[in-house]
């Protein structure tokens, strides 16, 4: 007697998971960023995505070769080191439809990149940007980054002494609208919040710790598994609910606080650590200074504010996505130009 395989699951859209991945991974085996493509595969599949809906990007680095990895069907722009912000942004403003999905490193994005990351969160570019946050220079083979912990210790002996920049605190200051950090260990949490990062319309910061396994694992590392493990504090259990499945699924009422996404989902929070308030922006950013000086790694949604205008909203830009336009709305003629002229004089 034959036995025939059951079929694999499908989501809404009738797509299986393997509809949602990309090419083999070509990175050492154990390394965090394939623990992060695997969830980006999961909650796209889980979300009902359509990939080829999605715009993915990228800078360089090993993290930055992931978008290879997932998504066959989406655009993609692997561009030049620290640039994906402006390409993104292009893309994003020419196809509002657009899904947008950036992966970088935290070389690529606090050093070379940092000056386009900044202006990017300031115009709130609606997208989902991961930093793949190794504490190192993976491809070029482990010399620190800007994100190194003072003090840490390269395999060789080296000692960091710069201070760290935490993207995190960066992007709070800036105003982001959605900062999260997480652990590429953690699936579940890391799954959650890249939930709700699809459910947001604005820039996601997410700063997912993801140990480089050849240079930067051993025991006087800050950015192992160990010391991830050892270390992760997390500020409150999350939940996840999309909006089309609000009637199945009950949000326990008085213990958590709910946050509703622009589409309807809701994300709601167990707090871990009593009186943290996801949407009281001064607190996250002093409860994660307080964080650094007692050398705890404060992981979750740190931050969740759904009511700030994007870059659509701050330039008018229409509802129609630029690149669907006819020649008649894009060549509206000599009397419009002329007054455009007259308005700039
Ligand atoms: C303009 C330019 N400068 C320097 C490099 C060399 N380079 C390639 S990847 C990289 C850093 C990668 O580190 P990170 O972004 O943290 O990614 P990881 O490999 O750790 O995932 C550097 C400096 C480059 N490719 N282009
Ligand atoms: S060198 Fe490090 S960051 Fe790059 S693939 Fe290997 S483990 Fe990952």
């Amino acid at each position: 007697m034959t036995t025939t395989a059951p079929a694999a699951p499908t989501n809404k859209l009738g797509l299986t998971k393997q509809d949602y991945v990309g090419s083999k991974s070509t990175l050492c085996a154990g390394c965090g960023h394939d623990s992060i493509t695997a969830q980006l595969i999961n909650a796209a599949f889980e979300m009902n995505i359509e990939a080829h809906k999605v715009g993915k990007y990228s800078g360089i680095g090993c993290s930055s070769k992931t978008p290879a990895y997932f998504f066959n069907q989406a655009w993609g722009f692997n561009s030049v080191h620290g640039r994906m912000p402006s390409i993104a942004t292009g893309a994003c403003v020419a196809n509002r439809e657009l899904v947008n999905i950036g992966v970088s490193g935290d070389g690529d994005s606090m050093s070379i990149g940092i000056g386009q990351l900044v202006h990017m969160i300031r115009r709130n570019v609606p997208m989902i940007y991961i930093i793949e946050d190794n504490g190192v220079y993976g491809l070029t083979k482990g010399q620190f980054s800007a994100t190194a912990d003072l003090g840490s210790v390269l395999k060789h002996g080296t000692v960091n002494e710069l201070a760290p920049i935490d993207p995190c605190t960066l992007a709070l200051e800036l105003g982001c609208g959605f900062v999260a950090r997480s652990f590429s260990g953690d699936p579940k949490q890391l799954n959650t919040i890249l939930k709700a990062a699809m459910a947001h319309n604005g820039t996601c910061i997410i700063d997912v710790i993801s140990p480089c396994v050849t240079f930067n694992n051993h025991d006087s590392s800050t950015k192992s598994y160990k010391n991830a493990k050892d270390h992760d504090f997390p500020l409150h259990e999350l939940g996840f609910v999309q909006f089309n499945e609000l009637e199945q699924v009950e949000i326990p009422a008085g213990e958590s606080k709910v946050v509703t996404f622009p589409d309807g989902s809701r994300v709601s929070f167990r707090a871990l650590r009593e009186d943290y308030d996801p949407t009281d922006r001064f607190g996250a950013m002093k409860v994660l200074h307080e964080g650094v000086e007692k050398g705890e790694f404060l992981t979750g949604l740190l931050y969740v504010n759904t009511q700030k205008p994007t870059i659509h909203d701050i330039t008018h830009i229409a509802d129609m996505p630029l690149v669907h336009l006819g020649q008649a709305a894009l060549k509206p003629g000599k009397d419009v130009l002329a007054q455009c002229m007259d308005a700039l004089m």
